[in-house]
């Protein structure tokens, strides 16, 4: 009887030893697309009254779409400081673009590596750093260029020819083909990136969209009366701030032409300082250009130029407003179009070769971007558009295809949610809370409500200042503080273009009291406890 017994258990054991070795080698692969600064209102799958985007809406198509995604500061580098380290900005140190990375901080890659996953990471990176983790890569010199770019690598730097998100690709593809390990399972970070300032296109893209006529935001016009002094001083205004040839691309080719063509092309910054671009073409990725790619670029910058020219004279500060928008369109929609096609290609690839079936594919944005909203460029607000990031799964068997969710999901939650797919022991003092509940479609296990926001860079190029807040599906608590004292709330639902600071109408008062708590102990439980002072300086 003892002998059967002992027998029974040792089956037990060896059954669930070997389930488990089973699970351990069935883990899935993930496969982590990024673009720089891609707004959620250029992505068909969230809205296609600008762009289709029919390779990225695959993504949501075949998996799970969040249209309450956002970032916990709203700014390249520190954003990927937060996915990589799963720690608020406050917690990792790296709060704005020019802050140090520490490097000795774990950074979720490393677990994968150390569990047993082949990974590789090519693109922006945007950290001073090499990263750390990753088998393999190939990575572009802090903000990189589009055109022949430098990139940095294990072992040597090199320049390869061609368009910027075209190489990336290849890169991507060129290691799924030729260094991928077929025993280990893989976790790949694909970073583009495009669509960056200056949105500078492909040669194609630039041929195919610099006519097209793009639809302008209601809020295009916006003279911030309804909101706060950091609207107001913000140098993100598409008709004040846009510089003519670094963005709009139009280039005169002499110094005399300049001075009639650009009659307005002083631009004062923050500290009263008055700049003046620099009169030419070089000034720009145009200059890494090679004399066959110039030349193709010339044809279209010759039209605007032109166009320029002949109308801009004419105008009157509404219809500046107007092409300053439409120019900016047509390049930042052109350089996305490259990421969608891309995109397409890595997917075919992955499905073609079986891979998609035990994939999991992300893609999202380091955060997302005004395309007009306020009528401003660049990100750095808590306000929607720069707050939230598109952010779309698909896991096949797992996520249910097609499906979306309206929960407030952050770049903060990543880390978990990746090593909790691949069975990897999540570090205790990770910040955020994994998202593997919702992809399974298991919404009641989810409880948080409300997030956390905090933004630095101030001041700094935008001038946009500091604050702080919370978010929840109806309201947005603001305080901006540093160089000002100033409070604002949104009603989100009623007044989704948030336009109407009400923290001051009496209506608001008790939505005010309780935020105003939440927030305080949201402060203390994420250890944001810093002096928010003008003696704060980092
Ligand atoms: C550059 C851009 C800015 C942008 C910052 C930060 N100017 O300075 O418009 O806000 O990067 O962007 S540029 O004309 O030189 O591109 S971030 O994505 O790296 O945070
Ligand atoms: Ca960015």
């Amino acid at each position: 009887m003892t002998n059967y017994y002992s027998l029974l258990f040792l089956i037990i054991i060896s059954f669930c030893s070997c389930s488990k070795k089973n699970e351990i080698n069935k883990r899935p692969n993930i496969l982590f697309i990024m673009s720089d600064d891609h707004a959620y209102q250029a992505i068909s799958a969230y809205d296609d009254k600008l762009i289709k985007t029919p390779n990225i809406d695959r993504i949501a198509n075949e998996g799970m779409l969040f249209r309450n995604a956002c970032v916990t500061n709203s700014i390249c580098a520190p954003s990927r400081a937060v996915i990589l380290t799963g720690k608020h900005s406050h917690i990792n140190g790296k709060i704005d673009n020019h802050s140090k990375f520490d490097d000795s901080q774990i950074t979720f890659p490393q677990l994968f590596q150390k569990a047993g996953y082949q990974t590789a990471m090519y693109g922006k990176l945007h950290f001073g750093n090499n990263p750390k983790g990753v088998d393999d890569f190939l990575i572009l010199p802090g903000q990189g260029n589009y055109i022949n770019p430098r990139f940095l690598g294990k072992d040597k730097d090199t320049i390869i020819n061609g368009y910027v998100t075209d190489i990336i690709t290849e890169l991507t593809l060129n290691w799924f083909k030729y260094k991928r390990d077929k025993d280990k399972p893989f976790l790949m970070m694909y970073l583009h990136k495009a669509p960056h300032r200056p949105w500078w296109p492909s040669t194609e893209k630039f041929a195919e969209f610099y006519e097209k006529k793009f639809p302008e935001p209601e809020t295009l016009f916006d003279d911030y009366t309804g909101m706060g002094t950091a609207a107001k001083s913000a140098e993100m205004n598409i008709l004040k701030h846009m510089q003519y040839m670094h963005d709009s691309k139009v280039f005169p080719s002499t110094i005399e032409e300049m001075g009639t063509v650009l009659p307005e092309i002083e631009y004062v910054d923050g500290k009263g300082t008055v700049l003046r671009p620099k009169p030419n073409r070089f000034y720009s990725p145009y200059g890494r250009a090679n004399k066959e790619q110039k030349e193709k670029y010339n044809k279209i910058l010759n039209k605007i130029t032109e166009d320029f020219k002949t109308n801009w004279p004419k105008m009157n500060e509404e219809e500046k407003m107007k092409w300053k928008y439409q120019r900016y369109m047509q390049d930042y929609l052109a350089t996305i179009s490259s990421v969608d096609d891309n995109i397409g290609r890595v997917l075919n690839y992955l499905d073609a070769s079986g891979l998609d079936e035990n994939t999991i594919v992300i893609y999202t944005s380091d955060q997302g971007f005004y395309l007009g909203e306020h009528g401003w460029f660049d990100k750095r607000f808590i306000y929607n558009e720069s707050f939230k990031t598109p952010l779309m799964i698909k896991w096949p068997n797992v996520i249910k295809p097609g499906t979306t969710n309206e929960e407030m999901v952050q770049n903060l939650d990543f880390a978990q949610t990746f090593l909790e797919a691949a069975m990897i022991d999540v570090p205790d003092d990770m910040q955020g809370e994994s998202l593997i509940p919702l992809l399974k479609g298991n919404s009641d296990k989810w409880t948080r409500d409300a997030v956390y926001y905090h933004y630095y860079e101030y001041p700094s190029v935008h001038m946009a200042k500091r604050h702080y807040g919370i978010v929840n599906k109806e309201f947005k608590l603001v305080h901006f503080y540093y160089d000002i004292d100033e409070w604002e709330l949104y009603d989100r639902l009623n007044d989704p273009s948030e336009v109407n600071n009400v923290y001051n109408n009496p209506d608001y008062k008790d939505v005010v009291e309780k935020l105003t708590q939440e927030l305080k102990e949201m402060r203390i439980k994420y250890k944001d406890s810093e002096k928010l002072d003008k003696s704060f300086i980092y």
